[in-house]
């Protein structure tokens, strides 16, 4: 990893969906032991507890939005600048507009390129045009790359830019008819469920993770509970059939702890309120425990080809 300082930064977050509950995902996620794997694995871990933005209670428009967006966008940048690596707890996935914006002024500063693995069933790259639904947790990808009709939730001024084919779609099975247009018209990079299917978690990780490391990028990665399959994660407000299998997440977070290419995490729409006992909280925690350097013995993951 490259830093061996956690900073939690709690979102409490829900402007961006229609399901209420994903509010109390920093604190379900606390309560499922957060911290605690993280500094048994002797981590330093530093919770700031919860981000405020000074928006009226309840109020869910275009500013409230803002409002959270600068207010994350700070944390993560000010993390990365002292050496930290900043995850977002949240929250629904609107809270990537803050945390990428942070990620993409910091590396504008180090002169690195920003990668984006987006773990999600959905591919989050509506516009306010394409939206079905008019959640704006199904637009930030298409906010952070630059698609029109998003200049009211940006406060104007100068704003860094992801490059849309540096984004990484991975575990993608509900994607909108317009949303499909614009992340091919973008060259957006997709690895769907049926890639999955055919070829497994590994070969298609490992092109990402080599094409990282091959440009020295700083690898974001935002994970979406529903890129796991409902039956291991139920506690989420847009459950997807045939999503990512235990095994296969854990697999893919011991991989990008390999690799030491993360450099900031976004945990979104958890919803406790519609968990079953907490179990959606315990598996995101024992994810990101593996992510963090969890792992069953002492070798990496890679087999070792047989002798002759
Ligand atoms: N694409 C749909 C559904 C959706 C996207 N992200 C989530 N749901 N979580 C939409 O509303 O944009
Ligand atoms: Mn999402
Ligand atoms: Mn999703």
């Amino acid at each position: 990893m490259p830093s061996s300082i956690i900073e939690i930064i709690g979102a409490p977050i829900e402007i961006g969906t229609s399901e209420p509950g994903a509010v109390m995902g920093p604190a379900a996620l606390r309560t499922a032991g957060l911290v605690r794997v993280l500094q048994e694995l002797g981590l330093t871990v530093r919770d700031g507890g919860d981000l405020a933005p000074g928006c009226a209670p309840g109020q869910r428009d275009l500013p409230a939005i803002r409002a959270w967006m600068t207010e994350i966008s700070h944390a993560v940048e000010k993390a990365l600048d002292g050496a930290s690596l900043p995850v977002v707890a949240g929250g629904d996935h609107s809270l990537s507009l803050g945390s990428i914006d942070g990620a993409l002024r910091h590396c504008g500063r180090t002169s690195r390129p920003l990668f984006v693995l987006w773990l999600d069933a959905h591919a989050d790259f509506n516009t306010l045009e394409t939206s079905p639904s008019g959640n704006v947790h199904g637009m930030p990808l298409a906010a952070l790359c630059g698609e029109p009709g998003f200049d009211k939730l940006f406060d104007g001024g100068p704003r860094p830019r992801l490059d849309p084919r540096r984004v990484h779609l991975f575990g993608l099975r509900s994607i909108d008819a317009g949303e499909r247009a614009i992340v091919t018209q973008r060259q957006v990079n997709v690895v769907d469920m049926r890639t999955i299917d055919e070829f497994g978690v590994v070969a298609p990780l490992r092109r990402i993770l080599d094409r990282v490391a091959a440009e020295n990028g700083h690898l974001h990665a935002s994970f979406d509970v529903d890129f796991l399959d409902p039956t291991i994660a139920p506690g989420v407000g847009t459950t997807v059939p045939g999503g990512a299998t235990f095994r296969e997440a854990h697999l893919i977070m011991e991989m990008l702890c390999d690799s030491g290419l993360v450099g900031s995490l976004d945990v979104v729409e958890l919803n406790p309120f519609l968990d079953e006992r907490g179990r959606s909280a315990r598996v995101l925690v024992e994810l990101v425990a593996s992510l963090f350097g969890r792992r069953i013995i002492d070798r990496p993951t890679n087999v070792p080809p047989l002798e002759a």
